[in-house]
């Protein structure tokens, strides 16, 4: 069989999707919102901080008021505004309404997928309006640090355009061996903060990314996101949790994004976190663009459309950068870990076992 018979198959489903995500990501998925709801500015807004099923918490005139959607629009309020979204609200009785939603600069989003459905296809889920900046936090130990959580981030949220820090948290717990992998990030260019909440390492370098930006927490649940934004807050305020001791994963304890003040013009919203993070949506193509280590590499490989997966090794020239050791094992391991997931494949142990000398193989994580 042709190397790229799996990825032709999909091109034409995926394509269609891609459109639909694209809609999806400038609107929200309320498309069918009436045609003035999004206005392009106004003077007087107020800021969703938190969002139920039918109204949102909005601070308007530096006091926090709930608020439900006007009438005509036939969507429920966490279908339609997200934290950090800006509202035209006013008050009608004793109510008040979101009259007015404001061209948002950027939305936050990922698939969910949907087991309920029969065709495999991810329903698209909103997190947050206008984020400034994205940070990814992890933690040096429960839940351990694991490259493939950072690189699906990383491709939802530069999917996204938003721009991403990376954030190590729990660094009193930091090994050598997590060094070793944030250097790969580091040495992509990205910045890496460390911080840990219990000895008030790197708070203050965090505070400094985040200074007038409308940043995101995003990350696995247990990691700290809660305990840095109340590091930041300089209260306790936030619920936090122990990471439960049998499986060492977090426990979800934020159940809704949230949205804090902690400096004029600077805020921070709390997300929940997320277990998996679906990317199966991506084309199978578009997957390397999200690997800039690839690029000297790939367009040198034998066929224009390789994707440096089932292509034999003497032809794609990304696997034989990965074999001497330029580019990271971990980080190609995310790549066909991944594509495994877009095309379909359960195991691609035997890609790695086709590729690796043994030398590096041990390496491996
Ligand atoms: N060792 C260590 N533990 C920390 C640190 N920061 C937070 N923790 C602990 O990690 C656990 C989880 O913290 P949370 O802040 O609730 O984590 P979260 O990311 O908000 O979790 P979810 O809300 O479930 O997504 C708590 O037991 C914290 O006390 C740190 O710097 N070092
Ligand atoms: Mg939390
Ligand atoms: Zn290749």
């Amino acid at each position: 069989m042709p190397h790229y018979n799996a990825y032709d198959s999909f091109k034409t489903k995926k394509s269609i999707e891609k459109k639909k995500r694209a809609k999806e990501r400038a609107f929200g998925k309320n498309n069918d919102t009436a045609d003035d709801f999004i206005i392009e500015c106004c003077n007087t807004y107020g800021i969703v901080i938190e969002v139920r099923y039918d109204d949102a918490y909005v601070l308007f005139n530096n006091e926090i008021i709930l608020a439900k959607l006007r009438n005509d629009i036939n969507l429920v309020c966490n279908q339609v505004v997200f934290p950090g979204d800006k509202v035209v609200v006013e008050k009608n009785n004793d109510t008040y309404i979101i009259n007015h939603l404001l061209k948002r600069s950027s939305i936050l989003s990922r698939t969910k997928k949907d087991s309920t459905r029969l065709e495999d296809i991810g329903t698209t889920k909103n997190i947050a309006a206008n984020v400034d900046l994205a940070v990814i936090v992890v933690a040096a130990k429960e839940p351990p640090l694991h490259p493939k959580f950072i690189d699906r981030y990383l491709m939802i949220l530069q999917n996204s355009n938003i721009p991403v820090i990376i954030c190590l948290n729990k660094c009193d717990l930091k090994s050598s061996e997590d060094e070793e992998t944030l250097s790969v990030y580091r040495d992509l260019g990205f910045t890496v903060v460390e911080t840990s909440t219990y000895s008030n390492i790197g708070i203050d370098n965090l505070k400094q990314q985040l200074l007038n930006k409308q940043a995101i927490f995003v990350g696995n649940s247990g990691v700290g996101k809660s305990s840095l934004t109340n590091a930041i807050m300089g209260d306790d305020e936030i619920k936090t949790s122990h990471v439960s001791d049998k499986s060492k994963r977090g426990r979800h304890t934020t159940t809704t994004s949230k949205y804090y003040i902690w400096e004029d013009n600077s805020s921070i919203i709390d997300t929940p976190g997320i277990r998996s993070l679906d990317v199966s949506t991506f084309e199978p193509m578009e997957i390397q663009d999200y690997f800039p280590e690839f690029e000297n590499w790939k367009d040198k490989c034998k066929y224009s459309d390789c994707l440096h997966f089932n292509e034999p090794y003497d032809t794609c020239i990304v696997k034989q950068g990965v074999a001497s050791g330029l580019i990271s094992i971990n980080r190609y391991e995310s790549y066909l870990r991944i594509m495994s997931d877009v095309l379909d494949i359960k195991d691609y142990s035997e890609v790695l076992n086709s590729i690796y000398p043994e030398e590096v193989k041990k390496k491996s994580k």
